[in-house]
């Protein structure tokens, strides 16, 4: 087994020379963070992006989003991955052709863990390539996989989704197979999910294989239970970023004078969030002041629903073969495998 993270490297190389790489690094990511926000709140609505939930408090709250009992996205794609692992299987393996495995946003890797070990058991021959761009994160996998599937071949890929991608395929003329799951896909525009699946296409060749997890429509009850918890832990986890919002931009957000609400449009199967400002008030962001009025809102996030036919109908439409798809036992989440036509 090797494992290389190889963004890392040149980062703590150039670190050493100059003891200044992470800090422009951070200061970069600062400055777009700071543009994002102002641009946001400048729109109409106004807006926050939820791709900037995840801190290490942010963390900490989806961790526990995804044990609530309301929160079914996590165990309906566990039970595929532990249970649907055969069918995974034959989506994703081609006759005995080595391949890579590349999982976006790999995270912990509890789900593909299953996936590698019934790869490796099979005696496929793969190397597991997880993208992600916190590097501890990708620490944590690396051991945690070294100690559970010792034999399993692992290139960690520090960074952007597709700047990695263009570097694992610079690195392997094997066959891809990339995971893109969690309904992590729901948290894009509509718009912005097409881009994206066209832009993974792009980025991708011929005979390739991705699997992507969607949440499926359903009672819409269950959708937005989900989402609007009694112990208010996902409006914790929205307003956390404001909190983050002070800490990192130098501003006066008052937590309190902010609400959480939540829809579900079943006709859409848009879900989403937004912040209620309770009173008129003046925030101040580094120089800046804003004011919200009374009952001014904050559009926070989207977490779409899909029909198993608006799935096929996006494969379609971004240059994919429809392969595949398993759901979990209630029928509520699927992961289609698409193949690059
Ligand atoms: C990460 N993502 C798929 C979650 C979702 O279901 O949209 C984020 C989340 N937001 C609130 N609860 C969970």
């Amino acid at each position: 087994m090797y494992s290389l993270n190889l963004t890392n490297l040149p980062l703590m190389q150039s670190n050493q020379d100059t003891g200044s790489a992470c800090t422009e690094y951070g200061d970069m990511a600062t400055e777009k963070f700071r543009q994002e926000v102002f641009d946001g709140l400048a729109s109409t609505p106004r807006r926050l992006s939820s791709k900037y939930f995840y801190d290490e408090k942010g963390d900490r709250l989806f961790q526990q989003i995804m044990a609530m009992p309301e929160y079914y996205l996590t165990k309906c794609e566990l039970d595929i991955f532990s249970n649907k692992t055969p069918e995974l299987f034959k989506a994703i393996v081609q006759d005995d052709e080595p391949f890579d495995l590349i999982e976006l946003g790999a995270g912990d890797g509890m789900k593909s863990s299953y996936l590698i070990k019934y790869l490796q058991e099979e005696g496929v021959e793969f190397t597991y390539m997880p993208i992600d761009i916190s590097g501890s994160i990708l620490n944590v996998l690396n051991e945690k996989l070294r100690s559970d599937i010792p034999e399993v071949s692992i290139l960690s890929l520090e960074g952007e989704y597709f700047e990695m991608l263009g570097k694992a395929a610079s690195l392997s003329q094997r066959r891809k197979v990339v995971l893109f799951l969690g309904s992590n896909i729901g948290n894009m525009e509509l718009n912005e999910a097409f881009e994206f699946s066209m832009e993974l296409n792009k980025k991708l060749s011929t005979g390739d294989v991705i699997l992507i997890g969607f949440d499926l429509r359903k009672n819409p009850h269950t959708i937005l239970n989900a989402y609007n918890d009694k112990a208010g832990i996902t409006a914790a986890f929205n307003l956390n970023l404001l909190t983050r919002i002070n800490r990192e931009l130098d501003a006066d957000f008052d937590v309190e004078q902010f609400q959480h609400f939540q829809t579900y449009d079943p006709e859409s199967g848009a879900c989403r969030s937004y912040l209620i400002s309770l009173l008129n008030q003046n925030v101040r962001i580094g120089g800046e002041t804003i004011s919200f009025v009374k009952d001014e809102l904050i559009y926070m996030e989207v977490s779409q629903k899909f029909s198993k036919c608006e799935i096929k109908e996006m494969a379609q439409q971004t240059g994919f073969d429809f392969v595949g798809e398993i759901s979990d036992s209630k029928g509520w989440f699927l992961d289609a495998a698409w193949r690059v036509i």
